[in-house]
């Protein structure tokens, strides 16, 4: 038996496999249940009391032995297959990343703004944090106009002669356009608004705006009304009919409100457009003289039009969404409504 261990110890420890399957047969043929270890503890219960002890100690090594062996094969294996393995193929394409999409209102700003840069239009953005001045005074608002109020209008610092506040339209980016350049002058002015307003389906404290201004000599209001046919047929189709309504802004005059055909029933009357076949999207107006000295512009020799629009109004008529709020509450099933939604 002395023997029979000696030899097994050396055959263990020089035991070399070069797979899986042959570490199997090793361990079946060593430790398995008619393996030669287990032969040997079997033959053990049969010798000399005497020598029990002595070789009790050694089967116990040899069985430790060959199972500490058969783990060093695997692991063994295990590396060299590894790096065996034909490495990563850096050719082939990452997993895709999940891509987000326009906001509407961004996708309808971008809609507006590109129309009048085709007809000629400079974009021009400006602060919103604002001076009374820009916002207010040089537009011909009178000291005791209610936006001036803290109900209508978020004051940053109250108590100054010109004090700061949020800008209630993006007309003051047009008055420092007009401070800086000469006539003639041809601007779209796309941005973010504040007014002091209770939220519901229709109004928001925080909305976004597209003003335009256009003066040179001789602009009169058959091109205010021509330019603004050919942009709202651009943004709602060849066959859009435009009608203007008298109406009043400090800073033009005479001013108008613009209404288009409804696209859904065409004139015959729905729920989008209330039973009236038309629908308002904007105002508008030839540019107060007033408005035009105040930034040193001499109204004898220009004159010019300018309009305001909603981007959350033009934007709910054209996807015909009936309620502001979506716009800003980010609800993903909305949002992805818009995810195929490109501009032109
Ligand atoms: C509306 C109406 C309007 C203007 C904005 C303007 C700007 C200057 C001079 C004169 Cl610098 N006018 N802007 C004119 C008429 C209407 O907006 O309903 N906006 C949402």
């Amino acid at each position: 038996m002395k023997e029979q261990i000696e030899q097994l110890t050396a055959q263990i420890q020089e035991l070399k496999c070069r797979t899986e399957k042959e570490i199997e047969d090793a361990r079946v043929r060593l430790l398995g249940k008619k393996g030669e270890i287990t032969r040997l503890f079997e033959e053990f219960r049969t010798v000399s009391p005497e020598v029990k002890r002595e070789f009790g100690q050694k089967l116990n090594v040899l069985k430790k032995l060959a199972s500490d062996k058969i783990q060093e094969l695997k692991a063994e294996v295990a590396v060299s297959a590894s790096a065996a393995a034909p490495s990563d193929d850096v050719s082939m394409p990452g997993d895709p990343l999940p891509l987000g999409s326009r906001h509407p209102v961004s996708i309808a700003r971008q809609e507006i703004v590109n129309i009048f840069r085709k007809f000629g239009y400079d974009v021009a953005e400006g602060p919103e944090v604002e001076d009374d001045y820009h916002v207010f005074e040089a537009l011909n608002f009178p000291p005791n106009h209610p936006a001036r109020d803290m109900q209508d209008t978020f004051f940053v610092s109250a108590g100054h002669p010109n004090p700061l506040l949020l800008r209630t339209h993006t007309s003051s980016v047009q008055v420092r356009t007009m401070e800086r350049m000469k006539p003639p002058i041809r601007v779209i002015c796309p941005g973010r608004v504040f007014r002091n307003e209770a939220i519901s389906a229709r109004a928001h404290c925080i909305f976004h705006q597209v003003e335009g201004l256009y003066i040179d000599e001789g602009v009169n209001f058959a091109d205010l009304k021509q330019a603004i046919l050919l942009f709202a047929r651009e943004m709602f189709g060849a066959d859009t009919q435009i009608r203007m309504r008298p109406s009043y802004f400090p800073f033009t005059e005479p001013s108008a409100e613009v209404d288009v055909s409804c696209n859904i029933c065409h004139g015959k009357g729905c729920n989008i457009c209330k039973g009236t076949g038309w629908l308002e999207i904007l105002g508008c107006g030839m540019v107060d003289p007033n408005v035009l000295e105040a930034s040193g512009i001499d109204s004898k020799k220009y004159s010019g039009f300018a309009f305001g629009m909603g981007i959350e109004r033009i934007a709910m008529l054209k996807w015909q969404v009936n309620d502001l709020r979506h716009y800003f509450e980010n609800d993903m099933r909305f949002l992805r409504e818009f995810s195929n939604c490109v501009e032109v």
